[in-house]
């Protein structure tokens, strides 16, 4: 699925694999194995870790950047795109250490990002879904990619901007690298999609699919919903600001959030047990019998303020 028109993609040099690891010894190895039959090489980017991350990496054949400070996921990745620049890359594929993703999906994702001709390539969980992801985390993630696609009317939203498997162009990755330093912890991940849609470039997206350990399905963290709504704030002004912040302001409240989109309401409910939200959805039906809205693309604090226009 492709957004926008071709562009000039590089054409020489290596592919290079980039993974971000924190504590990841446990599923490393395998991640680093998968990966390096589509890559000539893979960076691991192992900061804080605490277990042999960096020690399991190295033997299954990655080169391994360690330090002792945990710089979060956004710094990581852009510490590999440095390193990537250095060799030449013609792209990069991102992927997290927790094997999250189904490895045998890269040689999918390259190839339909170098036969693509995009700048990015995403690696999307919510496309024609046919595997069980849970319904919260698909809502919280329309509700991220209609947050998104707020900066750039017109423009069909991107169906998941927080995977983190993806194809980085090589000249991308290379302007990524300030980028990357600046944001908060996953910011990287939205503020990578923004650049290159206020760029100009193309995105596209291809159907990838993932396996989550129950305790991540319950909720969506705060920390998540802070770190994209921090990095929209950093690259907006004026009244898309004010509004990403006061979003925010209710986020780090743990306040009960609304949000009407096109056809459904969804609701942020906080759990403060897990420190995070669920999100529930009711259908348009039911929306037009408690409201009629025939604009229907507002959204609202729980206090009924308007936050879109
Ligand atoms: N080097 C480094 N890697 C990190 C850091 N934080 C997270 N990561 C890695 O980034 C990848 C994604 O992090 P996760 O915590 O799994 O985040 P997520 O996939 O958005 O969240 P879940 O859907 O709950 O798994 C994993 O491989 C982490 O080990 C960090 O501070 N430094
Ligand atoms: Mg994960």
């Amino acid at each position: 699925m492709q957004l926008t028109s071709p562009d000039r993609q590089s054409t020489t040099g290596p592919i290079i694999g980039v993974v971000p690891a924190h504590n990841e010894s446990r599923t490393i190895a395998h991640v680093v194995e998968g990966l390096l039959w589509h890559c000539d090489e893979v960076i691991v980017l192992d900061d804080g870790s605490t277990d042999d991350t960096h020690e399991i990496a190295k033997a299954a054949g990655a080169t391994v950047r360690r330090s002792d400070r945990s710089a979060g996921y956004s710094s990581a990745v852009g510490n590999g795109f440095d390193l990537a620049a250095n060799r030449g890359a013609r792209c990069v594929v991102t992927v997290d250490g927790d094997c999250a993703h189904i490895l045998d999906d890269t040689a999918k994702l390259i190839d339909a990002h170098l036969a693509g001709n995009a700048s990015l390539t995403l690696g999307s969980r919510f496309l024609d879904l046919d595997h069980s992801v849970a319904s919260t985390k698909i809502l919280a993630n329309r509700v991220a990619s209609v947050l998104v696609a707020k900066l750039f009317p017109g423009r069909p939203a991107v169906s998941d901007v927080a995977t983190g498997f993806r194809v980085y162009d090589g000249t991308l990755a290379q302007e990524l690298i300030g980028e990357a330093s600046r944001v908060p912890r996953f910011g990287l991940c939205y503020a990578s999609i923004v650049h290159a849609l206020r760029r100009g470039l193309s995105i596209q997206s291809e159907k990838t699919t993932v396996r989550y350990d129950g305790s991540q399905l319950l909720s969506t963290r705060r920390s998540e919903f802070d770190d994209l709504l921090s990095t929209l704030v950093m690259l907006t002004d004026g009244a898309a600001r004010c509004k990403f912040e006061a979003l925010r302001v209710a986020v780090r409240n743990l306040n009960p959030i609304k949000f009407e989109l096109a056809r459904e309401v969804i609701y942020a409910l906080p759990i403060r047990e897990a420190d995070g939200y669920l999100f529930q959805a009711q259908s348009e039906l039911y929306r037009r019998i408690i409201r009629c809205d025939p604009e229907g693309t507002h959204l609202f604090r729980e206090t009924g303020e308007d936050l879109a226009t």
